[in-house]
């Protein structure tokens, strides 16, 4: 297969290849597999993103919302059956399966190559096979990578011009000699039966066999059976997580499942944050936070992944390598963060989100009052007498990162930016303090590996317990969990001083009647105002066994309805609960043998010894 045009519908039909020998023999090499019917080279233009949401919405993939209320915004709805990542199918293809670890599923990686052949085998006949080259980070940055995903999913292209810098840039610095990573994707639902019969397409194709794949050795993805999101767009986290974090530890920097902030005081001091936080913490909102604290400002620069790498300072200097945001819909409100409300005021495409009678969009927690009447995340009417929800819990927004207000002017700054703290988060309702500073880089690293958080959804396992989540990393990290704890411990060496501070946070303690103890939301600014007190050395802070926490009256609680014993009981340290959490940490770190490296044994050791002395 050597046809190849670009501009996917109506534009340029002019041939296009390219003078990358690797890239056009790699194309050559998976369109021979999966048999497409054409190729399109994607440029990342606007006339391609219209020439395809047109086609999509003629082919009744996409409904476009009413232009009046959200302009060039569309909502697609998938299969039933195709709506989250899939965890179980998603494999760390090692030589050795100790380097994927326990936490991974492994597959020799031989067996797992003849599986895709399989497949992958014919899985586009009767569609187009897009090529989509992209980076993630800006277009040459120091930090930045590039790559190159083959779909044959259009809304996987319209979606990947939101998340990455896609199009002929980035297919210009691939053929100036610049390494990138391949992914292949395909939905798995091919319209050419093998005997040339033609079967018709569905709204959301997918196939009920599904593959997410890494091989972190050579660097490759593959991806089959799903279009949904978190599976097929796979420069998020197939490639600047999984993949990431192997080349990151291989190269000495750290791709990272964190949101980045900047945050700047009333005399002006500016400081960057970044912040792990499992699942359902809302870490999206903390990016977008508006402090409450007179004369603070928070500006974005990512809410999702983050890339640290040592500067020539010696500093470790961030950068977002995304383009945009997928973020979670249901929960997003004008109250909860509505900063993220006003980014999605068009060019958005939502995925699985109710429809609303006007042809906006609605979900649950976007108003305070559900529409009388909506078409809900599977086509059905909806009211609020149905008794099940409007939109799917797992529904999402694509958006372009620069429609957020309060994006930084530099968020894309190609060098990034210096930081000066790292954050840790979990949902804890006991035993964790409302904010801890770690005393040295090990006890930082202790508080990244044993981030947990109790389950809110009976669909993630029984609700309240704990599940552990290091660096809420766990289904992300491309190796052995226990390694990329000790290539922690090996970059704050290497940092040394220049080592960002380190702290842990639980915004959602609660008290013995179930209330949550601290407010949350834009008054988190408190938090992070003694956190950068704590970086100017203005603040005071008391050693307990669990970490450094602020002195009586270090943080501002002015204007909170707080009484002394709630704010005593955000800080309260029990040891016997304690004790019994390091119990369960211990059985945590067995499975890891004798990959643990010894400083995180030994900083469980410091904590009963502080717990029992
Ligand atoms: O995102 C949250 N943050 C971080 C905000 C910057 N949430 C939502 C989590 C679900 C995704 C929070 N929920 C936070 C929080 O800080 N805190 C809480 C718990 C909480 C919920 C409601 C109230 C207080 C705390 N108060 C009222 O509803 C009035
Ligand atoms: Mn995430």
């Amino acid at each position: 297969m050597q046809s190849t045009r670009s501009g996917a519908t109506g534009g340029d039909e002019s041939e296009r290849t390219t003078s990358s020998a690797r890239l056009l023999a790699w194309v050559d090499q998976v369109a021979a597999l999966t048999q497409p019917d054409s190729i399109v080279w994607c440029d990342g233009s606007l006339a391609e993103h219209d020439g395809l949401t047109r086609q999509l919405v003629a082919e009744g993939k996409l409904i476009r919302l009413n232009p009046e209320w959200r302009p060039n915004s569309f909502l697609a709805r998938t299969d039933p059956r195709d709506v989250a990542r899939v965890e179980d199918r998603t494999f760390i293809c090692s030589t050795d399966p100790d380097d994927a670890g326990p936490t991974n599923n492994w597959s020799e990686p031989a067996a797992m190559r003849a599986e895709l052949d399989r497949v992958f085998e014919g899985s586009m006949r009767g569609r187009t096979m897009y090529v989509v080259p992209f980076s993630m980070g800006p277009l040459g940055g120091s930090i930045s990578q590039l790559g190159v995903q083959l779909t044959d999913s259009a809304y996987v292209v319209v979606s990947m011009q939101a998340m990455t810098r896609m199009g002929r840039a980035a297919l210009e610095l691939i053929e100036a000699g610049a390494e990138w990573v391949p992914a292949v994707h395909s939905v798995g639902m091919p319209l050419l039966e093998h005997d040339g019969a033609r079967t018709d397409d569905v709204v959301w194709p997918c196939n009920d066999t599904k593959y997410i794949v890494h091989f972190p050795e050579t660097r490759e993805i593959f991806s089959y059976g799903s279009g949904y999101g978190g599976n097929s767009l796979l420069a998020k986290k197939a490639f600047a997580l999984r993949i990431a974090s192997v080349m990151a530890r291989d190269e000495g920097w750290l791709a990272e499942h964190m949101l980045l902030i900047r945050i700047t005081s009333p005399e002006g001091n500016a400081y960057h944050v970044a912040a792990a936080f499992p699942s359902a913490c809302g870490k999206t909102n903390l990016a977008m936070m508006r402090p409450t604290l007179p004369g603070w400002h928070v500006e974005t620069i990512g809410d999702d992944i983050a890339w640290l790498r040592p500067g020539p300072d010696g500093r470790l200097w961030a950068i977002n390598p995304e383009n945009g945001f997928f973020g979670v819909a249901p929960g997003t409100g004008i109250t909860t963060n509505p900063t993220a409300v006003e980014t999605l005021w068009g060019n958005t495409i939502f995925t699985n989100v109710a429809l609303r009678d006007d042809g906006d969009v609605w979900w649950e927690g976007l108003t305070d009052t559900p529409p009388a009447h909506l078409i809900d995340w599977r086509g059905e009417d909806w009211t609020p007498e149905s008794g099940r929800p409007a939109a799917h819990p797992n529904s999402r927004f694509t958006v372009a990162a620069a429609q957020c207000p309060q994006i930084a002017d530099d968020w894309d700054a190609p060098e990034g930016v210096p930081l000066d703290a790292i954050v840790f988060g979990g949902r804890r309702a006991t035993n964790v303090p409302l904010v801890t500073q770690a005393a040295s880089w090990a006890q930082g690293v202790f508080m990244g590996a044993t981030i947990a958080s109790e389950q809110t959804a009976a669909a993630e396992g029984p609700v309240g317990e704990l599940r552990r989540d290091p660096f809420a990393m766990l289904p992300f990290c491309g190796y052995n969990m226990a390694d990329y704890w000790s290539h922690w411990l090996k970059m704050g060496e290497k940092l040394g001083a220049n080592a960002p501070a380190m702290f842990r946070v639980n915004w959602f303690r609660k008290d013995e009647d179930g209330s949550y103890l601290w407010p949350g939301f834009g008054e988190n600014s408190r938090v992070l105002a003694w956190m950068v007190a704590r970086l100017e050395g203005t603040a005071d802070a008391m050693s307990t066994p669990v970490g450094q926490v602020p002195v009586d009256g270090a943080l501002e609680t002015d204007g909170l309805e707080m009484s002394e014993h709630q704010l005593d009981a955000l800080f309260a340290v029990d040891p016997e609960s304690w004790l019994a959490e390091c119990d369960l940490t211990e059985e945590y770190f067995e499975q890891f043998g004798a990959r643990v490296p010894a400083a995180l044994h030994a900083e469980l050791a410091s904590l009963r010894y502080h717990l029992t002395h």
